[in-house]
C-alpha cells in the first residue's frame, strides 16, 4: 500500500511538472521603445514574443523604471474610428507560437513617465509572465519603428 501511494504521488507530480512553464523557452526579439517628440506624455513599446513552451503563457504585467503606469493595448475599430484599448486580462501567447507587438496593433503603452530616457539608450523592461517568472529584457529607444 505504501509503495502504491508513493508511486501515485510520483505520477501526479511528474504530470504536474511536464506542463510547467520554462522561462528560458520564452524568447523576445526586436524590442524597441518609440519616443515621440518631447511634448508627448507616453512612449510605445514593441517587440516579438516567442513561446516554445508546451503550454500557453500570459504576459500579465510590464514594469520599468521610467514609467509608473504600463499597459498592454490593442487597437479596435469603433464607429469607423480606430482606438486603443487596454488588455485587462493580459496577453496570451499559445504554445509554440509568437505574437508581434507593432505599430497599428498590439503595443505596450508606457504612461506616467518619471525619468528621462535618451534616444539609442537601452532600457530594462521586465515582462511578468505570472507563475512562469519575470523576463528581464533590453529595449532600444528609437525615434521611428524599425522592422
Ligand atoms: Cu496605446
Amino acid at each position: 500500500m505504501k509503495i502504491f501511494i508513493f508511486l501515485l504521488i510520483l505520477l501526479i507530480t511528474n504530470t504536474a511538472f511536464a506542463d510547467k512553464c520554462d522561462l528560458s523557452k520564452i524568447v523576445t526579439k526586436n524590442e524597441q521603445i518609440i519616443k515621440f517628440p518631447p511634448s508627448a506624455k507616453v512612449y510605445a513599446g514593441y517587440l516579438n514574443i516567442l513561446n516554445y513552451n508546451k503550454s500557453p503563457i500570459i504576459l500579465q504585467k510590464v514594469n520599468s523604471e521610467f514609467s509608473t503606469q504600463i499597459e498592454i493595448h490593442f487597437m479596435q475599430v469603433k464607429n469607423g474610428i480606430m482606438r486603443m484599448k487596454k488588455l485587462d486580462s493580459g496577453l496570451e501567447i499559445t504554445s509554440n507560437s509568437f505574437v508581434r507587438l507593432r505599430p497599428g496593433g498590439l503595443h505596450i503603452m508606457f504612461k506616467k513617465l518619471n525619468k528621462k530616457i535618451n534616444y539609442n539608450s537601452d532600457q530594462i523592461v521586465k515582462l511578468d509572465f505570472g507563475d512562469c517568472g519575470v523576463l528581464k529584457t533590453n529595449f532600444k529607444v528609437l525615434k521611428k519603428f524599425l522592422d
